[in-house]
């Protein structure tokens, strides 16, 4: 599979789904996008897809409360999920909790979800509300690749020493895949090479 030409064919919006009940069929295989809000999932999915504002890119962390549905490729090849952002600071208790109810039930019950991406802020490294989310994806069984968003934020050596801890902190966590990618979506910087571990992961 060609990844450059899969991404910028047709990749089109096919739902939100706020619970469970409104999930699509599971006709293809899944590859979700997860991170605290802010940590640049919208700008890394659009930089992806090669396209501005399929996942809106918004300044209002932590708005969206739901998983949405792309479909890459017509007819669709796999899909793509967007998955609610997580860890902004003044989060009603109760959107906290369904927000666990709807991520924990995700990762657990979709058979076709074939590996997460957890995006990581190369300036914050993972904190405790990412090894929550490692812990629930460990205990699912569900495989998932730390990615380190922003790279352009920091000198090289700095990006060394946190990918040197992420590493440290992976092998620990069983589900977690060995290698991890770096990106800059706003310099394009990782970008063909996270397409090559999705399409990697659809294969898998
Ligand atoms: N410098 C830099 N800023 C980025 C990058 N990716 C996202 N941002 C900025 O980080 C903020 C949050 O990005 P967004 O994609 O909305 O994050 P989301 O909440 O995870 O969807 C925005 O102000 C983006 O412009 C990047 O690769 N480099
Ligand atoms: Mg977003």
């Amino acid at each position: 599979m060609d990844s450059r030409k899969i991404f910028s064919g047709p990749i089109d919006f096919l739902k939100s789904a706020p619970g469970l009940e409104f999930l699509p069929e599971p006709d293809f295989t899944e590859i979700a996008f997860a991170g605290r809000s802010n940590v640049g999932k919208s700008s890394l999915i659009n930089a992806l897809t090669n396209r501005n504002g399929l996942a809106r890119a918004s300044n209002t962390p932590g708005r969206t409360q739901e998983l949405n549905f792309f479909d890459v490729g017509n007819p669709p090849l796999f899909r793509i999920v967007d998955m609610p952002g997580y860890g902004f600071a003044k989060a009603p208790p109760a959107t906290v909790k369904k927000w666990r109810y709807l991520v924990n039930d995700y990762l657990r019950g979709r058979q076709v979800l074939k590996r997460a991406f957890l995006l990581i802020d190369c300036r914050r490294g993972v904190g405790e509300v990412d090894r929550d989310i490692m812990k629930m994806m460990d205990e699912a069984a569900v495989s998932y690749r730390i990615v380190i968003t922003k790279a352009d934020k920091v000198k090289a050596s700095e990006l060394e020493k946190v990918k040197t801890a992420i590493i440290a902190e992976i092998a620990k966590h069983p589900a977690a895949f060995p290698e991890i990618s770096v990106t800059s979506a706003e310099k394009k910087g990782g970008i063909d090479e996270l397409r090559d571990a999705v399409l990697e992961a659809v294969s898998t």
